[in-house]
């Protein structure tokens, strides 16, 4: 099956009880047993849930791997994928990266024992420099929010593999439409669902996807023995997103790339960050990783000026600002005092995220509407 069939049936099944052909949502959190053990393959909702399973299973087919995992955020899912690890392992992780994604492993996980080099992947070979017999996690996020940064993750791969490690892409920014990890080479791939995978600002949900047997087992007992699962009704909500996740991300690319152009020829914008132009220094790994090069764009202002940053983003109409992306509405942000406001000002600024950056994530609205918000805005 290709993507686009498999955004609308992948790993689905019509309802045995009844042949609906979406998964009823079944509220529940216990199932009956006509004797201890003799059930129907569901016992408690942590555990396994049927709209919960419909889901994981259109997850992994359209990630290509073999299983999937929803969690009840992305950040639960990156838990998740830390307790595989044990004090005294190390992370080496993009050093341009969520803000939350950074929060967890600086303020959780260092306290468990778990040390994380925060390292620029532009070239993936700097990654190999910080291996050693420790190093149990490779993190990466492509692109990177908010600086659009690409890593290679097919090169990330050979070195993981290599070393006997773990690859684990967050492919939020991309979404499967766009870029498969698995097919590159990478051991976990983990989404923020509650980005285009929802895709309606609706959802808070996290998803991990892998294709090895023993590895999904693991993890499996963690969101088990853990808890942080979703409930029916977002898993529903989740699957009904995917079966148009394809349509959605064509229109994302689309106007994304008329906005980034846009902004790039106004005289009023310093530096417009984003995958597709030419220029940008990994442009060449976009283009051979990616199948177009997404919504979500980052700019800062003539003169890096905050002031000027926060008069665009206060005065934007169509686009709201809020926390977020990935939803069928355009949203604007000010990555230095939200998103990634947990990173210490010194180490965001060292990647880019200076006081006058404004991210976006082009919504699917009429093109011409979005450039005459952002017209009026920056003026
Ligand atoms: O918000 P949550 O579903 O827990 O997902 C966390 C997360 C993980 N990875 C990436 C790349 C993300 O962008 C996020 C969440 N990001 C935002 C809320 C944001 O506005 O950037």
């Amino acid at each position: 099956m290709k993507f686009n069939t498999k955004a609308i049936h992948g790993g689905q099944e019509h309802d045995p009880a009844y042949g609906a052909v979406m998964p009823p949502i079944y509220q529940t959190s216990t199932y009956a047993q006509t004797t201890p053990g003799g059930h129907k393959g569901f016992e408690y909702s942590r555990t396994h849930n049927p709209t919960r399973r419909a889901l994981e299973n259109a997850l992994a087919s359209i990630e290509n791997g073999n299983y999937g995992l929803a969690f009840g955020s992305g950040l639960a899912a990156i838990d998740a994928i830390i307790k595989l690890l044990k004090p005294g392992d190390e992370v080496v992780s993009t050093n341009d990266l969520y803000g939350g994604s950074f929060r967890l492993f600086t303020k959780i996980f260092l306290d468990f024992g778990i040390k994380f080099h925060f390292i620029g992947m532009q070239s993936a070979s700097n990654i190999e420099t910080y291996i050693n017999e420790n190093t149990k996690l490779i993190w990466v996020e492509t692109p990177t929010n908010p600086m659009m940064n690409i890593i290679d993750v097919q090169a990330a791969s050979v070195i993981a593999k290599k070393h006997n490690i773990l690859l684990a892409v967050d492919n939020t920014f991309a979404t499967p439409y766009l870029q498969q990890p698995i097919d590159l080479g990478a051991d976990i791939v983990m989404h923020s669902a509650t980005k285009y995978l929802g895709g309606h600002s609706d959802v808070v949900m996290g998803a991990l996807i892998v294709k090895d047997e023993e590895l999904a087992n693991r993890l499996y007992f963690i969101q088990n023995a853990s808890g942080a699962i979703c409930g029916p009704q977002d898993s529903f909500l989740v699957l009904r997103g995917i079966k148009t996740l394809h349509v959605r991300m064509q229109r994302h690319c689309e106007n994304g790339k008329a906005v980034a152009e846009y902004l790039a020829s106004h005289p009023k914008i310093e530096k417009v960050y984003w995958p597709g132009f030419e220029d940008h220094p990994n442009h060449n790994i976009a283009k051979a990783q990616m199948k177009d090069f997404g919504g979500m764009i980052s700019f800062t202002t003539k003169g890096n000026d905050y002031k000027e940053a926060i008069r665009i983003v206060e005065n934007l109409k169509v686009f709201t600002l809020a926390e977020s992306l990935g939803g069928v509405e355009s949203l604007s942000g000010h990555p230095a005092s939200m998103t990634h406001a947990s990173i210490p000002k010194e180490e965001r600024e060292k990647t880019g995220v200076v006081d006058s950056l404004i991210r976006l994530s082009v919504g699917i609205e009429d093109i011409d509407d979005l450039i005459a918000d952002l017209e009026q805005a920056i003026g």
